[in-house]
């Protein structure tokens, strides 16, 4: 396992669920973080606890991803100890709704995009010119199951991860000349704000999702995450598909307990 303490990683949408996660688990490598989402004041808070649990250097800033010229400007005025990124972890992401096309929400359709391709995009198109010239660097997309076998109702959110993972390879085949490492982790069911926000808030519905399903957690999902940034320089890990053991694939899933044996 490589070190990677004192490396900046830059993780997008790490005010809630993964992107939190990953920043404890970076933060317990003792990574120097920067942090953004829309919700200021929560990862104010997570800065708050992460100097308390780890003394991490953490600095904090809003950012809508979707937002080009906001994302170009905030990129460009952190301040010169932070420009220097080693790992971007591009976590911010979404789904709205879940439709039949024919039934869908075009504005939902357009988050999505956004958000999940276009966002990802801006910032990368930031952040990989200075990797690049650096000679060093590793960009981690956080793609999903949904990327490589898509689900009835899905289709738009599904066609965005499949981009994501469309992104990642090329990218590596694009970067193949250079030390930059581009993975991808491709969770399936985590319990997270994810269904919240797929059902636009409906709580009941949203927790109906994780019901008597042992599902993953964020945090298992940021030891991936970690286990792509630890390894040699010369080990890349492509991709991780990372599931609970009660999935099998987008649609088979096992609710209830698990058979044991005898
Ligand atoms: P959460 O809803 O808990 O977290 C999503 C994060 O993304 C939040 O921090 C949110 O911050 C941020 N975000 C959303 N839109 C934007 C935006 N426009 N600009 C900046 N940040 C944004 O969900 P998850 O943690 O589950 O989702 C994280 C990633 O994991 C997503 O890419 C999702 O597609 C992927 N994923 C999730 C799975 C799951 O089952 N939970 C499975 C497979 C993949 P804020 O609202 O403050 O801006
Ligand atoms: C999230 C996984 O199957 O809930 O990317 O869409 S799924």
């Amino acid at each position: 396992m490589a070190s990677i303490k004192d490396r900046i990683v830059l993780i997008t949408g790490a005010s809630s669920g993964i992107g939190r996660a990953c920043a404890e688990a970076f933060a317990a490598e003792g990574c120097k973080l920067l942090l953004c989402a829309r919700r200021e004041d929560r990862l104010e808070d997570l800065a708050r606890t992460l100097r308390e649990t780890h003394g991490t250097t953490v600095h904090t800033f809003s950012l809508d991803v979707r937002d080009r010229s906001a994302v170009v400007k905030a990129l460009d005025a952190l301040p010169d100890a932070w420009k220097t990124i080693d790992i971007l972890i591009n976590n911010a992401g979404l789904a709205r709704g879940l439709e039949k096309l024919h039934e869908g929400l075009v504005e939902d359709w357009e988050e999505m995009i956004d958000t999940n391709v276009k966002g990802l995009l801006y910032v990368t198109r930031q952040m990989l010119p200075g990797m690049v010239a650096r000679g060093s660097g590793h960009v981690i997309n956080i793609g999903s199951i949904a990327g490589h076998d898509p689900y009835p109702r899905g289709a738009v959110y599904n066609a965005t991860k499949f981009a994501v993972d469309a992104i990642t390879r090329a990218m590596r085949m694009d970067l193949v000349d250079t030390p930059l490492r581009v993975s991808t982790v491709d969770p399936g069911l985590v319990e997270t704000e994810f269904s919240l926000v797929r059902f636009h808030g409906d709580r009941e519905r949203a927790d109906g999702v994780y019901e008597n399903i042992d599902v993953c957690t964020p945090a298992d999902i940021a030891d991936a995450v970690v286990y792509c940034a630890t390894r040699p320089p010369h080990v890349s890990i492509n991709e991780i598909i990372i599931m609970p053991t009660a999935q099998a694939s987008s649609i088979v899933k096992h609710v209830g307990p698990l058979k044991r044996g005898e």
